[in-house]
């Protein structure tokens, strides 16, 4: 099982969530004491070909260099070739289970929403799942409906002592219900990439 600790405060971030060069956000968030960075392109203003490559091992250095764990979301042969940490993966990605052995020592995350996705996943390779989204979020538009920290409290009831992050809305003001309901951590985008001072953001987190 996973060191639950790394869940602690999980910034995920990609080109498109920031104004800001990606590179320097994340080194930001790092030296502010954030526990594991996910890289997740979406969007119009999304890296491709050599230029994500590039960026990639260049955050793979800067997590590396603060001892953080390095997730990629979605894009598993990216995160061999760069030799990150791990990868996150949806529903509607590969199934955990036919990803290449290079992920059998790695971190690999699941998004499981409700009980019917818990109900169809084999969490046997899975490291944590992410569950959400919690509040309304303003950073994915097939997000769902939001479950609320009672469906949190009942994901952990249905999974066990499986390391589970919650996602989705969490701001300063709301993580502590996430926490109380079952997570073990919060993973977060908007209210630390779109924060006028991201290291005060991260701050007001820990
Ligand atoms: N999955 C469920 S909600 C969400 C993802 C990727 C977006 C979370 O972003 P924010 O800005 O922290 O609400
Ligand atoms: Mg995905």
């Amino acid at each position: 099982m996973m060191d639950k600790n790394a869940l602690e405060l999980y910034f995920i971030c990609g080109s498109s969530d920031t104004d800001e060069h990606l590179p320097a956000v994340v080194e930001k968030a790092l030296d502010a004491g954030i526990t594991l960075f996910q890289l997740r392109e979406k969007g119009s203003r999304s890296l491709t070909g050599d230029e994500l490559v590039e960026t990639a091992s260049e955050i793979k250095k800067l997590c590396d260099s603060y001892e953080v764990p390095f997730i990629i979301n979605d894009d598993y042969e990216l995160a061999e070739q760069i030799e990150a940490d791990g990868v996150h993966l949806g529903q509607d990605d590969i199934r955990v289970q036919d990803l290449p052995p290079y992920f059998n020592d790695k971190i690999v995350g699941l998004s499981v929403g409700n009980a019917k996705e818990l109900a169809s996943s084999n969490l046997k390779k899975v490291s944590y799942i992410g569950t959400g989204p919690v509040y309304a979020t303003p950073s994915k538009a097939d997000a769902g409906k939001a479950i609320t920290p009672k469906g949190l409290a009942d994901m952990r009831r249905l999974i066990g002592d499986k390391p589970m992050v919650a996602i989705g809305g969490i701001t300063p003001d709301n993580y502590m219900a996430c926490l109380e309901n079952g997570a073990d951590g919060i993973c977060v985008i908007s209210a630390i990439a779109n924060a006028p001072d991201i290291r005060d953001a991260v701050h007001r987190f820990l």
